[in-house]
């Protein structure tokens, strides 16, 4: 199969502005891009896989006490598949981090009725770099349901991203709570304080998290070993790059001098760097 290359990054005015607003704020909210049918769909399925999955609440203060996550959820449904390559949202994670950025993880997270606030934290939190640094994690997270201050939309604090320093416990700064309908997402770096709010509605509030690294950091969620070679040489090539069968700069992640995604498709490209030297 051929390669498709890099999703090209939509240098329009919308996605400058999101992501300058979020080099500067460390975070944007962007109202209304996903498809109500498409977010029905999505939710319509992480409903089903948290009852054919028995998915459990979280066992600590962190994972939250009535909340439930279903983790890898590329190896668990190919609905899923079309989430972490949208195209428009992609494009502002692409200019944030680069074209050869990784999926980190997806993960999806209903929070329930009477679910704490959880702890402020930052999602660089267990990479060794200091800050203030570059941005090389971006999360996009999806509202499946509408994310209110009653029900527990995301606390985030402005600037963050650019302290020297994660949060602890003894940090209680002034928050912005992020509201949005469903269908909507937010983009945070992953140097921003953040944290689930408390849910003291009714309702519960379902959220898609699709978080991306720099292609030269190790994935939170092993896409590699957590997804069979079968499912990925079903993906688009432009997703199997994006789980890591691909390389940085020609080099990082190859196999026996090969493009990883020769594992997947003997026709893959190989464009590597050995190639390239000398030319
Ligand atoms: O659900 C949220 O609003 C944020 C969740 C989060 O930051 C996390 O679990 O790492």
């Amino acid at each position: 199969m051929e390669y498709d290359g890099p999703v090209q990054v939509n240098r329009g005015l919308e996605t400058e502005a999101i992501i300058s607003e979020v080099e500067t704020n460390g975070y944007a909210i962007v109202e209304n891009v996903i498809p109500r049918e498409t977010c029905d769909a999505v939710l319509a399925k992480v409903d089903f896989l948290m009852g054919s999955l028995a998915i459990p609440f979280g066992q600590n203060a962190f994972l939250g006490r009535h909340t439930r996550r279903i983790f890898n959820l590329l190896a668990r449904d190919r609905l899923f598949e079309s989430v972490p390559t949208h195209r428009e949202l992609l494009g502002v994670v692409e200019g944030l981090l680069d074209p050869e950025c990784l999926l980190s993880s997806l993960t999806a997270i209903e929070m329930q009725p009477g679910q704490a606030r959880q702890p402020l934290h930052a999602d660089d939190g267990s990479y060794g770099f200091s800050r203030p640094a570059p941005t090389q994690i971006v999360v996009a997270l999806w509202a499946l349901t509408d994310f209110t201050n009653e029900n527990g939309g995301t606390h985030v604090v402005p600037g963050s991203h650019r302290f020297d320093r994660r949060p602890g416990r003894e940090d209680h700064p002034e928050t912005v709570q992020v509201e949005m309908p469903a269908g909507s997402v937010v983009f945070y770096s992953g140097s921003l304080w953040h944290g689930g709010g408390e849910n003291r509605s009714d309702a519960r509030r379902v959220g898609l998290v699709n978080n991306y690294c720099a292609g030269y950091l190790r994935q939170e969620e092993s896409q590699l070993l957590a997804l069979s070679q079968d499912r990925v040489a079903a993906f688009t090539p432009r997703l199997r790059k994006l789980v890591g069968y691909g390389t940085y700069r020609g080099l990082l992640g190859h196999v026996d001098q090969r493009n990883p995604e020769s594992l997947v498709d003997p026709e893959a490209e190989t464009d590597m760097i050995w190639g390239r030297i000398g030319k």
